[in-house]
């Protein structure tokens, strides 16, 4: 008998998953959560479980699955599984085309309005209002961004095509053509000190948690040409301190931001980031995983892996990333 799967996730549709897994490896027992992440049935229909794919499970699900060869995380970040008691299997993470696609359309989309004042047009076409405003050129603007691993390296590209000034920061030095990369925590200084447009793409990890804090954005470049700067977060909300982001957009340390993760989701109506207008607020979605997509990589993975090759995208779970 091949080994069964059990697709377990939390506010994700699992049937949608399970379903399409299915399609994909005909044969198979495939298990499904219900949305909250647990599994209805009993213990003994967990035994045969080798394969976990996984979004945001609680952690009794994850102790009941005893038999487990590898994990599966249904996004690229892991955060949500690192943070759980996981048995000893190799932990797998998403890398697509389709899922960078995603990120990069978020990356560019905000940047670019950014630069073009969609939030100051926006407000005036309610107004009706006809006001023309200074149009710095992309090439007057440096866009630096924190992770340059398969997110910001891509995000990194598209937006030199723009024509942004393009900068990175990463943990180890990385090179990228055309941009101007800093590593380390030596690095980061000089790397805020010529950012305009801050772009978030780190994973979430114990060094990187609460980075986006007051004393890091008054680093940033304060004489751009954008009159300020901005902050677009596509990363996990954990890294930014939302009360420190409220006390820069409030004293004009940041003149906008986009934000697409919160320390708490959904983002509490009573949050005063609800009320700035000059912040584009967007419920997690910068790059969503489609199942269509992503169960075709996972489920070549799972038989690549029982032809005895070896899994791709391991996550080392020292680094946290
Ligand atoms: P990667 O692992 O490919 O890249 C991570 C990058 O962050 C690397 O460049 C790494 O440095 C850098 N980094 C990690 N820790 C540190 C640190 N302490 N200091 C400096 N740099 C650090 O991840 P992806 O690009 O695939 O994804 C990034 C994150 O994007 C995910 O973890 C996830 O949280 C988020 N995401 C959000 C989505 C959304 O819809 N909002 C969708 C998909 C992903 P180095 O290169 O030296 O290793
Ligand atoms: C991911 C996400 O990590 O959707 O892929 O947040």
């Amino acid at each position: 008998m091949k080994p069964t799967l059990l697709v377990a996730t939390k506010g994700w549709d699992p049937e949608a998953w399970a379903g399409r897994v299915r399609a994909l490896l005909p044969g198979r027992t495939v298990l499904a959560t219900t949305s909250d992440g647990v599994f209805r049935g009993d213990d003994a229909a967990l035994r045969d479980v080798r394969y976990l794919l996984v979004w945001k499970a609680p952690q009794e699900m994850l102790d009941r699955l005893k038999n487990l060869s590898a994990i599966f995380s249904l996004g690229a970040g892991v955060d949500h599984v690192l943070s759980l008691r996981l048995p000893d299997a190799p932990l797998v993470r998403i890398v697509d085309r389709d899922l960078t696609t995603r990120m990069v359309e978020y990356v560019a989309w905000q940047t670019l309005d950014h630069l073009r004042r969609g939030i100051a047009y926006r407000r005036q076409q309610r107004e009706s209002l006809w006001l023309e405003h200074e149009q710095p050129a992309a090439r007057e603007v440096t866009v630096g961004i924190m992770g340059l691993g398969e997110m910001g390296a891509n995000a990194a590209e598209a937006l030199l095509r723009l024509g942004f000034v393009v900068r990175g920061w990463s943990r180890n030095p990385r090179e990228v053509a055309g941009v101007e990369t800093f590593a380390g925590a030596e690095g980061l200084d000089p790397f805020l000190a010529g950012t305009d447009i801050l772009v978030c793409l780190l994973p979430l990890t114990p060094d990187t948690r609460g980075i986006l804090n007051l004393r890091l954005l008054k680093k940033l470049r304060r004489t751009g040409r954008l009159g300020g700067p901005v902050l677009i977060n596509g990363g996990r909300g954990g890294l930014q301190e939302e009360g420190d982001i409220v006390a820069a957009l409030s004293q004009g340390i940041l003149a906008g931001a986009s934000l697409d993760v919160f320390e708490q989701e959904p983002l509490p109506a009573e949050s005063p980031l609800w009320g700035f207008e000059n912040v584009t607020i967007t419920p997690h979605v910068a790059a969503v995983s489609d199942p269509e997509v992503i169960s075709v990589q996972i489920a070549g993975q799972i038989e690549a892996f029982e032809r005895g090759e070896p899994l791709r995208n391991r996550v080392d779970r020292e680094r946290g990333y």
